[in-house]
């Protein structure tokens, strides 16, 4: 029998008594989690191994916030509208209320997804389980304000399924904020709340009774419950943290240990940890104790940082969430530049959609995401699975590296049709244009300022133009 709303009132106090006794029941006592002991540098690389590879994948931000549509009560909101019930001050029971009746998942959505994101060449999804709305996409005993409850489906175990189907790794975005919990705290906290909104200030404090551990137990049990009832888990993406809530706030080292615990070979992100100025270059303050690889968010670092694993999330227009009236899309030459640059400075590229209700993937992101795609197809083998720039900056393009190889991307298709980077010969060179199928030789030569080689304009590719170059020293 589900729980009307929230676990954890008087019953918590049984609970509470019961996980004394049981400790490895339910992630409550995870406090008896200890974390796995320190892997091996060689172990740890094994485990990012596929991720390190993969470079590109695609973000989903799908929830009760897309029936809304960035509007509210007729207004249209800009910026994030996944957040519209914190930018327009919409209190839990009015913001369900609202939206129940508008958020009718069509059925097969998921397999759209998953498919688009096999066309744009993602190797992995990572979709929210549950955004800061609180709604929860996967069937938990420990809240009606899920979908199971909502549309009687498991969505979280469609989505897991349609991915897992197209041989994508499955990642997931869980929200450590939640609106709609009574126990969530308003204010103090550093983290936005509908309820901190100027048109509450008169009412009496909304933090009255809101007990924070309470909370916490409740983020543990739906993490062991994403993590352990769906199979395997491949990427966790926690989000966000502020410089008062943080870390130990959420019981972090533990509930790592129990993610962990439950999926051994699961990479997380930080953001179960503070960490300033995520829209810009701050690879340097990164350490593996607090997760697998950063986060920089709307930014590509300036350059990347030998031993630090990143990925660059970005949206296409200016939301994560669906919005009906953001236009403001980027070019399909913006997410073809941007994936090669992220690749040439060895960080992986998350690209975000922003589904409808029903979960259709509007049409301005499939064409950008299949135009992605059809380069990927022709010169992913210059992205996957390759190390960043390892001979320093070019002004005609970025360059990617593996086994040996060269790949030369040529954004500005030089007017002599002959582009020069800074490095020596180890013997001979051989370059060829990648869309050349009968790898024609290029004419190199090695002159006092590097290595000059001329290119074929009819191998011209508007976006990126990619040369192999076999035999330069670096
Ligand atoms: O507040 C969220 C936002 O809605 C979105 O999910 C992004 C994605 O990285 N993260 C937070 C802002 O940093």
């Amino acid at each position: 029998m589900k729980h009307r709303h929230y676990q954890l009132h008087t019953p918590g106090l049984l609970l509470a008594l019961v996980l004394l006794s049981a400790p490895a029941a339910f992630g409550a006592s995870d406090s008896a989690i200890k974390p796995p002991p320190p892997e091996t540098k060689a172990e740890r690389d094994a485990r990012m191994q596929w991720w390190r590879e993969a470079r590109l994948g695609m973000f989903v931000h799908w929830g009760l916030y897309s029936a809304a549509a960035g509007n509210w009560d007729g207004k249209p909101y800009g910026g994030g509208v996944e957040w519209i019930q914190q930018q327009a001050g919409v209190a839990p029971t009015e913001y369900e209320a609202k939206l129940k009746p508008l958020f009718v998942p069509k059925p097969g959505f998921a397999k759209d997804w998953a498919k688009l994101a096999k066309a744009m060449g993602a190797k992995y999804v990572v979709f929210t389980s549950k955004h800061h709305e609180g709604f929860a996409l996967h069937d938990s005993k420990y809240t009606s304000f899920d979908a199971k409850d909502f549309v009687g489906r498991d969505l979280f175990k469609e989505i897991v399924q349609a991915i897992r189907a197209e041989g994508l790794r499955v990642g997931v975005y869980h929200s450590v904020i939640d609106w709609h919990h009574p126990d969530f705290r308003v204010h103090g906290t550093g983290l936005p709340h509908p309820l901190a909104n100027e048109r509450y200030k008169d009412l009496p404090d909304p933090d009255t009774g809101r007990e924070w551990s309470r909370y916490v137990e409740f983020l543990h049990h739906q993490s062991n419950e994403i993590t352990r009832n769906y199979g395997k888990i491949d990427v966790l993406w926690w989000d966000w943290s502020s410089k008062e809530t943080e870390g130990n706030s959420w019981r972090a080292n533990e509930l790592m240990a129990l993610v962990r615990k439950n999926q051994p070979a699961i990479i997380m992100n930080n953001r179960l940890f503070y960490s300033p100025n995520v829209e810009g270059d701050n690879l340097s303050i990164f350490d593996t104790s607090k997760g697998d690889f950063t986060t920089p968010e709307q930014h590509i670092p300036a350059t990347g940082m030998n031993g630090v694993d990143w990925e660059s999330c970005m949206t296409l227009n200016d939301t994560w969430g669906y919005s009906d009236h953001d236009f403001h899309w980027k070019s399909a030459e913006t997410l073809i530049r941007n994936t090669v640059d992220i690749a040439s400075k060895g960080g992986n590229y998350l690209i975000n959609a922003g589904p409808t209700a029903d979960g259709t993937i509007p049409e301005a992101i499939r064409t950008r995401f299949l135009e992605l795609g059809s380069w990927m197809a022709k010169y992913g083998e210059a992205i996957y699975d390759t190390q960043a720039n390892p001979i320093g900056a070019v002004d005609w393009g970025r360059i990617t590296a593996r086994k040996g190889r060269l790949y030369l991307h040529v954004f500005n298709w030089p007017a002599n049709n002959q582009i020069t980077l800074p490095s020596k010969s180890s013997g001979s060179l051989n370059a060829w244009m990648m869309a050349d199928s009968r790898r024609a030789p290029l004419l190199c030569s090695e002159t006092g300022t590097g290595v000059t080689i001329t290119l074929k304009p009819q191998y011209e590719n508007p976006y990126a133009s990619v040369v192999v170059l076999e035999g330069a020293r670096w």
